[in-house]
């Protein structure tokens, strides 16, 4: 998979060298290409941004420049995702569905946001455009929420985790999200005990303990 981000913040995606992602690109798992949108500026002063039409405040970013930066990048293979606080939310069920696409471009935006013409253009042209938000709050910027975005999403693709046992048991519960409450060594901390049902060894007491402590089922309760 080929991820693209394009940003005025480049440095925001170096993370992306580290842990399982960044040990993913030295495989060749995955390829990642930031690109710094004002390298596509075209007036002296590198200005990506302008005023509103109709008024208002804070400065919305020209369509110029993200053209210029899309161009070369864009193809029909690619998923274009615009991240702002209006979008489609962010869940797990996109995470499997964009984790099965060969080209995602992240347009990571600041102050009020991109030109939605840039939307409607790319839209038009037939390409693969979708608006998408992580939650509901209010960021500064796309970047951060595209790393949360490649975070769920790069560790879906075979190879990135290094026990895939552990996404077989996330694809039996789409839904549920079965979280249970986890344990290790020692026995006793600070007087705290681990429920002895995980001593046991009995695999069936344990699912079944599991299953108890899921988090959606406590709270149906
Ligand atoms: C991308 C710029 C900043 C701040 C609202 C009201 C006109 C628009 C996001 N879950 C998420 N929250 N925020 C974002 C996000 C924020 C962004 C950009 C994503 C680009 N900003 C901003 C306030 C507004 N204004 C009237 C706009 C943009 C995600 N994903």
């Amino acid at each position: 998979m080929k991820l693209d981000f394009i940003t005025i913040f480049p440095e925001f995606f170096e993370p992306l060298r580290l842990s399982l992602i960044g040990k993913a690109r030295d495989k060749s798992l995955i390829e990642i290409g930031v690109h710094d949108l004002r390298e596509h500026a075209t007036n002296v002063h590198k200005q990506v941004d302008d005023t509103p039409y109709g008024g208002g405040a804070g400065m919305v970013m020209m369509p110029e420049v993200w053209g210029k930066a899309l161009d070369p990048i864009i193809t029909k293979d690619s998923e274009l995702i615009i991240l702002t606080p209006a979008g489609k939310r962010f869940d797990q069920r996109m995470a499997e569905e964009l984790s099965n696409s060969k080209h995602l471009i992240f347009a990571c935006g600041r102050y009020e946001g991109i030109d939605d013409r840039v939307r409607q253009y790319y839209k038009g042209e037939g390409f693969r455009v979708r608006e998408v938000s992580i939650g509901d709050y209010v960021l500064n910027g796309g970047e951060v929420a595209a790393m949360v975005m490649v975070e769920a999403i790069a560790r879906l693709i075979p190879g990135v985790i290094g026990n895939p046992d552990s996404l077989t048991d996330e694809s039996h519960n789409v839904e549920g999200f079965l979280e249970y409450p986890t344990f290790t060594k020692p026995q006793i901390w600070r007087g705290l005990a681990v429920p002895s049902v995980l001593l046991s060894g009995n695999h069936k007491e344990i699912a079944d303990w599991r299953n108890n402590q899921a988090s959606k089922l406590s709270q149906c309760e």
